[in-house]
């Protein structure tokens, strides 16, 4: 496997969705999203009249050589509706390889690292987002970037999130969600909320909450994957060891029909992946239970729903 980082930017149509379509065409191919920066809005450079951009940079792994990766990124770019007409002129997507890793060369279709990496700023601050410590021509990317003009580089409100993840849980008034490995209590009407919320999706688990399910059985109707370092080999659950494996699961599950993604527990499962959630469905449980673990806090989410049923409160949370 080899690490690398790709430059991407779009100024013609729906900017941020194309990023998004682009970063999951990248997992499809098999290639593992280990970071990827928030978007940025850049001032077009070098042509000037055109457009503002959208900017984002992602570390990737891959297993190949640097043609086949480029082979894939031209494909990607291709399929976006990407139509090259003038150099640095107005463009749906561009995917660029800025580095990879203990590699430098130059050819007529690549030159690594990227010629312009270290000279242009919609390339460095997000790059310096998710690897200030990225050695280039002997300084680190924060080096490159101090002191440079970033007149006019905003952080994009678009979320840079390739599957947006749903988040669904029940908590009591403590923000209480477990005990001794198992849900605080049993609320049929919860059940059956999570069921209908649920269903036809895939769910998002730990190896606890996987070992928890009744009968050790994979939740029906839905797709089940598990999120863990553990070894653990179930039938009918799927086991990645890391993020950037379960982004390549996605990628191949998600591309034939687009299917919510819910992330269902535990705790630590929660706090992984809550940078990815842009909605959470949060059950509020009446009292307090004797929990032992609990949901981590909300932050930058707004309550945009709120429905009573009868022992709870069925509530929705959406990034802000
Ligand atoms: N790409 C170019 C030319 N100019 N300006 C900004 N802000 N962002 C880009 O990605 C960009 C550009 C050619 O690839
Ligand atoms: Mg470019
Ligand atoms: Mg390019």
């Amino acid at each position: 496997m080899v690490t690398a980082y790709i430059g991407i930017g779009a100024n013609l149509g729906s900017r941020g969705e194309t990023m998004r379509a682009a970063l999951r065409k990248m997992a499809e191919a098999g290639i593992s999203l280990a970071a990827v920066s928030a978007f940025y809005e850049t001032p077009p450079w070098g042509k000037t009249d055109q457009p503002p951009f959208l900017n984002a940079a992602v570390r990737i792994s891959f297993d190949g050589t640097p043609r086949m990766l480029l082979g894939v990124l031209q494909r990607i770019e291709r399929e976006l509706g990407r139509v090259r007409h003038e150099h640095w002129g107005a463009r749906t997507i561009d995917l660029d390889i800025l580095h990879i890793d203990g590699m430098s060369m130059a050819d007529a279709a690549l030159t690594l690292p990227h010629p312009y990496l270290t000279e242009r700023a919609f390339v460095l601050v997000p790059l310096a987002e998710i690897a200030p410590a990225l050695q280039v021509q002997g300084k680190t990317a924060a080096a490159w970037l101090c002191g440079m003009d970033t007149a006019g580089i905003v952080r994009a409100p678009e979320l840079s999130l390739p599957y947006p993840l749903d988040l669904i849980v029940a908590c009591d008034t403590a923000g209480g969600i477990g005990r001794a490995g198992g849900l605080l209590t049993d609320c049929p009407e919860d059940m059956a909320h999570f069921r209908a919320v649920t269903m036809g999706g895939i769910v998002i688990m730990g190896r606890r909450t996987m070992e928890s399910l009744p009968g050790g059985r994979p939740l029906a109707g839905r797709e089940n994957i598990v999120l863990t370092q553990t070894r653990v080999q179930a039938e009918g659950f799927r086991v990645v060891a890391e993020l950037s494996a379960l982004w390549t699961l996605l990628g191949q599950l998600v591309s034939a029909e687009e299917r919510p993604i819910f992330v269902i527990g535990g705790a630590a499962c929660y706090r992984l992946l809550l940078p990815y959630v842009h909605r959470a469905y949060v059950t509020r449980l009446a009292g307090i239970y004797d929990a032992d673990v609990f949901l981590p806090p909300l932050d930058g989410f707004v309550r945009t729903k709120s429905r009573s049923g009868k022992d709870c409160i069925f509530e929705i949370y959406e990034r802000y």
